[in-house]
């Protein structure tokens, strides 16, 4: 009945959609969907590729230590145009690890943990090496021996991590920043 629906203007479209349209209708529809996904699947691939796809890690290793601290070092490389952020890191060898930087301070050199954790510079590198910036085991759960592999995993600012393993080595260079005859802990800076 026209008269029951003529006050609505909707009535037009429905019925015009009534007939042979609507199957056009529908592919329209699934259409735009498919646009829709075509974007969002654009936008996130341009824009949020993970991190962890964009990083290499290459010369990793550890520092032999008997108990307490030691460091883990290494390149981090970044193929990606945007620069990437090492927020966090962790291993099975220690309780907890910090990403550390060395600073001059009045009583000489020490390392505190890295504010905002380590820069990878787009296109670039960073590399962790003894009298650098470093991952810091705090204290181990057993001796890092030389020869023994350990993983450390690295954790970025967008939630992926990379895991790889590093091969403990002697190394004599270094001692005074994490020397535990000079109050390593207060030192540390927490
Ligand atoms: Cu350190």
């Amino acid at each position: 009945m026209p008269s029951a629906s003529s006050g609505r203007p909707a009535t037009l479209a429905r019925r015009g959609l009534r007939a042979n349209t609507r199957p056009l209708r529908r592919l329209a529809v699934a259409a735009a969907a498919v646009v829709l996904l075509a974007l969002a699947g654009c936008s996130s691939g341009g824009t949020t590729t993970a991190d962890a796809d964009s990083i290499a890690v290459s010369n990793q290793w550890i520092k032999a230590a008997d108990a307490g601290m030691s460091a883990a070092f290494a390149e981090f490389t970044n193929r990606s145009d945007h620069e990437i952020r090492i927020v966090d890191a962790t291993s099975p060898a220690s309780a907890r690890m910090e990403i550390h930087e060395l600073v001059s301070a009045a009583g000489g050199t020490t390392m505190r943990p890295k504010a905002g954790g380590l820069v990878i510079p787009a296109h670039g590198s960073a590399t962790l090496k003894p009298g650098a910036d470093h991952l810091m085991f705090i204290d181990l759960k057993a001796p890092l021996r030389t020869g023994a592999n350990t993983p450390v995993t690295v954790k970025y600012a967008d939630g992926t991590s990379t895991t790889f393993t590093a091969q403990v080595r002697d190394f004599a260079g270094n001692q005074e920043n994490y020397s535990p005859g000079d109050g390593s802990t207060p030192a540390h800076g927490g």
